[in-house]
């Protein structure tokens, strides 16, 4: 991550993670803490489009000139930040719903999904800013044969983690009903 993390830099990234506010940070940090783990370099910005929609505008027509590839964008409530940049950009906007003290981020979700057709808000569930994380580094391995490699093993390591986890789970149902593994394995 670049250091000028909150306020934005100047060096290169290939994914900004742009939110509607400082609060949305705890949500958020999520999909930097996806891209640092597959070393794709990223920057962090607040940006509102209801309290400095003149910034996001700026934001919205430079980003795509200093090589960002794709935009992950946070807000809540009337969460209009992602739709706006879509309609500001070419690149992939990806939308992160977040979800505030009402409504359980159901106005987040729907301000953000609800785009009129020509103008698409790729939007993940509310809260889950590792899905976006994790959509951005698929949308930079198309052209990246390495983060498509890192991808596919991820994806096994998921896969792995959720046998493991069956497998933990038979044991100790089994060691609660006062089955030997070796009566288990009898009984298969
Ligand atoms: C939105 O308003 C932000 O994205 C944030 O989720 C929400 C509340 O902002 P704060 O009042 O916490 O700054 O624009």
């Amino acid at each position: 991550m670049n250091d000028d993390k909150v306020t934005g830099s100047h060096v290169p990234v290939s994914v900004s993670i742009v939110m509607g506010s400082k609060s949305d940070l705890p949500v958020m940090e999520a999909a930097a803490a996806v891209l640092d783990e597959f070393d794709v370099l990223h920057e962090i910005r607040i940006v509102s489009a209801h309290r400095t929609p003149h910034d996001m505008v700026a934001f919205g027509s430079e980003a795509e000139a200093r090589g960002v590839g794709v935009v992950i964008a946070g807000a809540g409530g009337a969460a209009h930040l992602p739709g706006m940049l879509a309609s500001l950009l070419s690149i992939p906007v990806i939308g992160v719903p977040v979800p505030l003290r009402h409504l359980d981020g159901m106005d987040s979700l729907l301000s953000i999904v609800q785009m009129p057709s020509g103008v698409p808000v790729a939007t993940v569930a509310v809260g889950n800013a590792t899905n976006a994380g994790l959509l951005a580094v698929r949308m930079l391995a198309i052209q990246t044969p390495d983060l498509r490699r890192r991808m596919t093993a991820y994806r096994e390591s998921l896969s792995q983690a959720s046998r493991q986890s069956g497998l933990d789970l038979r044991t100790e149902r089994q060691a609660a009903d006062g089955i030997s593994p070796s009566d288990a394995r009898d009984r298969t």
